[in-house]
């Protein structure tokens, strides 16, 4: 089906945004100098020759299809066209037929989505009154205190009753709501230190332009004068760390699953939420994803403020965590069991999830990489697994990841280093495991209709896929390319990158705020109450979802294909929100190739 001007009224008159009118589908932030670009056409833009018109009006390219390739579910066929032999910096004009698009090509074409990608968790902060000076016109009045959280009978204990009140202030918003998910938190933050600690001189000097963490709220500072100052990705990262924290409970070191409201707050800001937030149920993921981040956290931290009382407590909170895991390993997350036994029902965000062998080896690695404990060591092996891209309820992979810092990187424990038994055969299994899934996700790109390795199979769509699937593959192949120094993944990365950035299917740019057609109504809370038209900048949302869970609440979707099922909606939370999670994989991704670019 071509997207005519029928079917572009039609949606328009059922209100929905249909998917971007210019079948020309390029990356809308930019192509690297020196790097590979293409662009996928669809019919109607078809052309015996396309050109590439430059600031002055000068044609300074002319080229045909290299090949066309056909859209598995609406056999849609577009043409691939291959532009990289224009290598000098500008704003092109990419026509076909009677259609253009914007096209740049520069040095570093994701500086400014990194930073961006970034200071989303500084907008998404919680509990903290976000100024003009950092936050611009987004500057808002602090909300969602948390210093009166209530602990709900499922969390219950001897020293903390039912309806007892803790303070767990700070860290971020999960999503398009307003709760705090520590499943999530733990995720959000493991995949970006992973980042970090690959890419530690580009992170660590990454200006985001947010405030220092010492003056956070009153929250305590990292005490004592740090060995160096800490970068602001490190500070950003440390809010929610902070927040993390205070979800232990100090007398057992079990750790509470979320902090929520019992319902999803309406579509206001911070200051119009009024519902009692909770503490709800301790539950073995929350516990080993907890100590999985602390103990990670500490061996990036400690360099900057080792004598801090902060940073030295991470490690303990760690151990403490894990030996309740150990104490509670079975306790799952089940919301509906546990609202068949206590009051208040609490129907928010679930992170449930049943399996926990990786949550084990993940936690296990971690602490094993921090203390060289071989305790840890035995646990990791009892739940080793193959490597997958990792994901909230799967994390082993960042179990490969962190290893692979410490391992050929360096980051482990200093006794690790020296003299670990077996090191050569650790190093071989790490690079046979992440190189064969990164092969088998650059297979596709060949045949690809968006020249990518994005979007070739049904599973790559699904509830925030863009993060998940897109942003995912580009990290395991940056993996790869770290592992063996092969540019074939580094590449392959940068076209998941291309994907996500508007070389798709719909033709968004995923990215609010970026690009020359993105996501104008995330579901999103802050956004749509803030009274600004324009959404919140930097942030990645889910994408096509045929699963359409929201189908009640969204009416239409523009398309029930899998690769085009997605609404730029606000109603559309299956398809349309934002999330932690989601964007710390595009701070992973996009920072790291900024990091390389040029190579
Ligand atoms: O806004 C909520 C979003 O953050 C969640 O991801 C989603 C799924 O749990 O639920 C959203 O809330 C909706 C609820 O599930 C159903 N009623 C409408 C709510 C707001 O659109
Ligand atoms: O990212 C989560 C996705 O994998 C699940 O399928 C979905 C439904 O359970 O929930 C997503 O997480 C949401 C969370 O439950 C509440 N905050 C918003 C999250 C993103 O939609």
């Amino acid at each position: 089906m071509k997207t005519t001007l029928t079917t572009l009224l039609f949606a328009c008159a059922l209100g929905v945004s249909a998917q971007n009118p210019n079948p020309i589908r390029v990356n809308q932030v930019g192509y690297e100098t020196l790097g590979a670009k293409t662009a996928a056409i669809e019919h109607d833009g078809w052309a015996k020759n396309y050109t590439l018109i430059d600031a002055n009006g000068h044609r300074v390219w002319k080229g045909k299809a290299t090949r066309t390739a056909v859209s598995p579910w609406s056999g849609k066929e577009r043409a691939i066209i291959d532009f990289s032999a224009v290598t000098t910096p500008g704003t092109y004009t990419l026509k076909a037929g009677r259609h253009t698009q914007q096209v740049v090509i520069a040095d570093h074409p994701y500086t400014d989505l990194s930073r961006a990608s970034l200071r989303a968790f500084y907008l998404l902060r919680s509990g903290e009154a976000l100024t003009e000076e950092y936050a611009g016109e987004y500057a808002r009045p602090l909300g969602h205190p948390d210093t009166h959280v209530m602990i709900h009978p499922s969390a219950a204990s001897a020293t903390r009753p039912a309806s007892s009140i803790i303070s767990c202030p700070g860290g971020w918003y999960d999503a398009g709501d307003y709760n705090k998910y520590i499943v999530n938190s733990a995720y959000s933050v493991g995949l970006m230190l992973c980042a970090y600690e690959m890419q530690e001189t580009y992170f660590s000097t990454l200006n985001t332009n947010i405030p220092p963490t010492d003056i956070i709220n009153g929250i305590e500072n990292l005490g004592g004068e740090p060995e160096y100052p800490l970068p602001p990705v490190l500070e950003e990262i440390a809010v929610n760390l902070r927040w993390m924290i205070t979800m232990q409970d100090p007398e057992d070191g079990g750790v509470y699953h979320k902090l929520t409201t019992p319902n999803f707050e309406g579509f206001v800001m911070p200051t119009d939420c009024h519902q009692q937030r909770y503490v709800v149920m301790k539950s073995t993921a929350a516990a080993l994803d907890f100590a999985a981040t602390m103990a990670k956290a500490y061996r990036i931290y400690r360099k900057y403020g080792q004598h801090s009382k902060w940073c030295g407590e991470m490690m303990a909170k760690a151990e403490k965590a894990y030996q309740w895991a150990m104490e509670h390993p079975d306790v799952r997350y089940r919301q509906d069991e546990m609202n068949r036994q206590f009051e208040p029902a609490v129907s928010t965000g679930t992170y449930g999830d049943e399996r926990l062998n990786d949550e084990w080896f993940w936690a296990s690695v971690e602490l094993y990489l921090t203390t060289g404990n071989a305790a840890y060591l035995s646990k990791a092996q009892e739940n080793m697994q193959v490597f997958n891209a990792p994901s909230w309820p799967n994390v082993g992979g960042f179990a490969y990841y962190s290893a692979v810092a410490a391992f050929v990187g360096g980051r482990g424990h200093e006794a690790e280093k020296a003299s670990v038994p077996y090191a050569n055969e650790i190093r071989a299994h790490l690079r046979n495991e992440i190189t064969n899934r990164a092969n088998t996700i650059k297979y596709g790109i060949g045949m690809s209709c968006f020249d990518s390795p994005c979007g070739n199979s049904a599973s790559d769509f699904g509830w925030g896929c863009n993060s998940e699937q897109g942003c995912g593959k580009g990290i395991t192949l940056l993996y790869a390319y770290a592992l063996t120094g092969d540019k074939a993944y580094l590449n392959a990365a940068r076209q998941a990158a291309d994907y996500i950035l508007g070389r798709n299917a719909t033709g968004y740019c995923y990215v609010t705020g970026f690009g020359t057609f993105s996501p104008q109504h995330p579901h999103m809370r802050l956004s749509e109450a803030d009274g600004i038209d324009a959404p919140l900048p930097g942030f990645l949302v889910g994408g096509p979802n045929p699963g359409q869970q929201d189908i009640a609440n969204v009416k239409h979707y523009p398309s029930n294909y899998p690769d085009e099922s997605y609404s730029d909606t606000m109603q559309s939370y299956a398809s349309n929100e934002i999330a932690i999670n989601w964007n710390a994989a595009l701070v992973a991704l996009i920072g790291w190739l900024d990091a390389e670019s040029g190579k």
